[in-house]
């Protein structure tokens, strides 16, 4: 298979996983739990489920452990891009191919649209307990029962708990909020590096590092490698963020999906607008250059995470 197929393959993995794991029962609240679903199932590229899944897999992890997870990430990642989008925010018309969910249900039923998938992810990967207890179900109760079996549940559960708490604090002040605040502050004047690199790396990078550490972490990966994972991580997201800002130059609205040169309408310094179209590019591939040599360490294995690297920086989308 080569990786344009691999790539399919596991985004439609990522959509059933999505689907699977979507608040279904309504009463009351019908409303929003359709708002939820009319931004999740605007597509977007899942980049974030597919990074936490090779990841996994790279680690050695091969159960379904993974996958509220996964579920879980892409719901933060939605929340984030609807709040991003209210007139209080960027004030877009348009995400995913889509009118926002604030153009389409309001800017009450966006915000609370947005708040329920942030509190929707813990309900979904809390779920993992729910696989393990049933995973470990036959044999919890017998008098027998191994001592073997006995640590590698508790192993599970402490790395499921590990996973929580990243998925806790990576999204909040000391990661992507902590991002958009100085975003939200500091656009409008002239950013020094440290200030860009700072929202960059939280804005952005914190949702990609919680991916890939997520997927190192319940796999039960060594120190050393979920070291490794979280640099190659800081690097794809630092990269991914200045494509953003060159496609936000360069793309059309057909291939975004959403309006483009937004960051010139509010007003925002990026990596582009600092140092120009050029010098944003050979960023984007020193920093990708940087991921792949640290991936190489890995092996093969590391095949498809190398080539998503590349994938990522020369996307058009
Ligand atoms: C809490 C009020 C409140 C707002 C949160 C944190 C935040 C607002 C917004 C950050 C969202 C944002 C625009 C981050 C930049 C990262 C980025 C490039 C997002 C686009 O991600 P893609 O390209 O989008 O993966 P798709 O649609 O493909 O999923």
């Amino acid at each position: 298979m080569d990786f344009e197929q691999e790539l399919q393959k596991k985004t439609e993995m990522v959509e059933h996983i999505i689907k699977e794991y979507m608040p279904r029962d309504a009463a009351f609240q019908k409303t929003v739990v359709e708002a939820m679903e009319y931004t999740m199932s605007a597509g977007g590229k899942r980049i974030r489920p597919v990074l936490m899944m090779s990841s996994y897999e790279l680690s050695g992890g091969r159960d379904k452990l993974i996958e509220p997870f996964m579920a879980a990430i892409e719901m933060i990642h939605t929340y984030s891009l609807i709040h991003d989008d209210l007139p209080a925010l960027d004030n877009d018309d348009y995400r995913r191919g889509r009118k926002t969910a604030h153009i389409v249900y309001g800017e009450a039923m966006a915000i609370l649209a947005g708040d329920s998938l942030l509190n929707y992810a813990y309900e979904t990967a809390v779920k993992a307990f729910d696989l393990l207890e049933s995973k470990y179900a036959a044999s919890a109760g017998l008098p027998d029962r191994g001592s073997e079996e006995l640590r590698n549940e508790l192993r599970e559960r402490k790395q499921v708990e590990q996973a929580l708490a990243i998925l806790a604090a990576k999204p909040g002040i000391y990661g992507m909020i902590g991002g958009q605040v100085a975003d939200v502050e500091l656009t409008g004047s002239v950013l020094n590096e440290e200030q860009l690199t700072f929202i960059y790396e939280n804005k952005t990078g914190a949702l990609i590092e919680a991916s890939m550490l997520i997927g190192g972490i319940l796999a039960g990966a060594e120190e050393s490698a979920i070291e490794k994972l979280q640099k190659v991580a800081y690097n794809i997201g630092m990269a991914f963020q200045i494509q953003d800002d060159i496609l936000d130059e360069t793309a059309t609205f057909e291939e975004l999906g959403k309006p483009i040169h937004s960051d010139e309408k509010n007003e925002k310094v990026t990596y582009v607008t600092l140092h120009g179209i050029d010098a944003s590019k050979k960023e984007a591939e020193r920093l990708s250059k940087e991921a792949v040599s640290l991936l190489n360490s890995f092996g093969p294995d590391a095949e498809f995470l190398t080539e998503l690297t590349g994938y990522l920086i020369h996307r058009k989308n």
